[in-house]
């Protein structure tokens, strides 16, 4: 490949990294070759469509396939650079799983030829690239391999991770700064050239192990600094203060800024990643361990609290805002707020009632339980005891004269106008 022309792209995984990654680098002019495991995702993108939610896909995926710049297939095809994007779950007591990255390597080593580049951006344990190297190396005798040969290197191997925000991932592809992990610098530089073709924020170089832990400590420094607020939350219950002015208040000083509590950490990152540091460096971690278990504790306080709350008002209906992980997308999976709301559907029935404008239909944890999907208006006239699991702006926009005399347990701060339960409480207990 001259290095003014485009370079053919494999990315394989087509998720919700390597869909719009693909699509993204697509865009850009450079002919990509998506691979997925699953027929039905190889299908459905060949026919300009997509399979997962995420704002403004849609008509990329639908105008690259149809300009024929991006094409899906069961099968890795030789190319100019080979981006892995594929799952790293985490198995069995919490240990990392980085079988798909060498699957997805062991397909990739059969098509390599001399001057490609081979780039990892799964969130993966640290030494999983120089790991995913060595698989090479052994696969590919024929090639010399960076840091294994004294030669110049036939192929460059780099570790990038993304950091992407679900709900803003087109956007944040673009605009985000990165970091570029070369196994040798030189393999650094040839994946900086790499992205320079559709990033626009700065590319970094550094190590691959210094790329690899460089993503798990961000999405950890996030998971330790929500435990903060998450914890101030139970404290203040304890103590019968409002998190929310503590929190409003202590961030007027110039050099504190603590996050919002909420009912515990969901989405596949951040409760996720920590563990990824605390299996490499058990002793070591003792912090990031606790915060993963304070947000994880979260949860069940809340849940108890919610119970309480219910149990001092018989037969009264409750509608539970939100099953989304966060705010204004429809994801629902590892949603603390989906987990609450199937317990309290369990424990009160059809008492429960569900109001997540992002969703069409109940999700399966609610099967058997009674619980009814219904919408912003029909919770206002029928339920009196409310409680807030997601921040939706939808929600966030209902006035406090359509909240007044009603129960409420606001778990993300989004009614600050709203009054003390107990008037509430009495007025129902009088009319019960
Ligand atoms: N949350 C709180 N309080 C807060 C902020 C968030 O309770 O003050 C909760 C949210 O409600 C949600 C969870 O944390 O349940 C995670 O939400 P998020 O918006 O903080 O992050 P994710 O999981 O959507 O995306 C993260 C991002 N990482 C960081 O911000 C450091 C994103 O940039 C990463 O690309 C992504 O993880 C990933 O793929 O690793």
């Amino acid at each position: 490949m001259l290095s003014e022309e485009k370079p053919s792209v494999c990315v394989l995984g087509l998720g919700y990294i390597g869909l719009p990654t693909a699509a993204v680098i697509a865009r850009s002019g450079c002919s990509v070759l998506g691979v997925d495991v699953t027929d039905h995702v190889v299908d459905t993108i060949n026919s300009g469509k997509i399979h997962i939610e995420e704002v403004d896909l849609d008509g990329l995926v639908q105008g690259v396939v149809a300009r024929g710049t991006l094409r899906a297939s069961l099968q890795v095809e030789p190319s100019d650079v080979f981006v892995i994007a594929v799952p790293t779950p985490f198995g069995d007591n919490n240990i990392p799983d980085t079988s798909y990255v060498m699957e997805a390597a062991t397909n990739v080593a059969a098509a390599l030829k001399v001057g490609d580049t081979l780039i990892l951006e799964s969130t993966s344990p640290v030494g999983t690239t120089e790991k995913m190297r060595d698989l090479i190396a052994k696969l590919r005798p024929d090639l010399k391999v960076p840091g294994l040969t004294n030669d110049i290197p036939d192929i460059a191997i780099a570790y990038c991770p993304e950091r992407v925000l679900p709900g803003k991932i087109l956007e944040e592809l673009i605009q985000n700064d990165r970091s570029i992990g070369g196994i040798t610098p030189r393999c650094a530089r040839k994946a900086i050239g790499f992205y320079h073709r559709f990033v626009r924020g700065d590319l970094i170089t550094t190590s691959a192990r210094a790329a690899e832990m460089t993503k798990l400590v961000e999405n950890s420094y996030r998971d330790v600094n929500i435990a903060f607020a998450n914890e101030l939350s139970i404290i203040s219950d304890h103590m019968d203060l409002d998190v929310w002015e503590v929190i409003r208040l202590a961030n007027r000083h110039p050099r504190v800024n603590i996050l919002q509590p909420g009912p515990g950490v969901g989405g596949h990152c951040i409760a996720v990643d920590p563990w990824f540091i605390i299996h490499s460096a058990p002793e070591q971690s003792p912090l990031i361990r606790i915060a993963r278990d304070v947000n994880d504790r979260k949860t069940g306080h809340v849940l108890e609290r919610a119970s309480l709350l219910i149990d001092e008002l018989p037969g009264v209906s409750i509608a539970c805002f939100g099953l989304a992980f966060k705010a204004n997308i429809d994801d629902f999976r590892e949603s603390p707020a989906l987990k609450i709301a199937a317990k309290l559907a369990r424990r009160y029935g059809g008492r429960v009632k569900i109001v997540e404008p992002y969703a069409s239909e109940l999700p399966a944890a609610f099967e058997g339980t009674g619980a009814q999907l219904i919408d912003i208006d029909q919770a206002l006239e029928t339920c009196q005891i409310m409680i807030t699991l997601t921040d939706h702006d939808m929600f966030k926009s209902i006035p406090l004269d359509e909240r007044a005399g009603k129960v409420v347990y606001d778990t993300r701060g989004i009614w600050p106008d709203q009054p003390d339960n107990r008037k509430a409480v009495s007025k129902l207990r009088l009319a019960g």
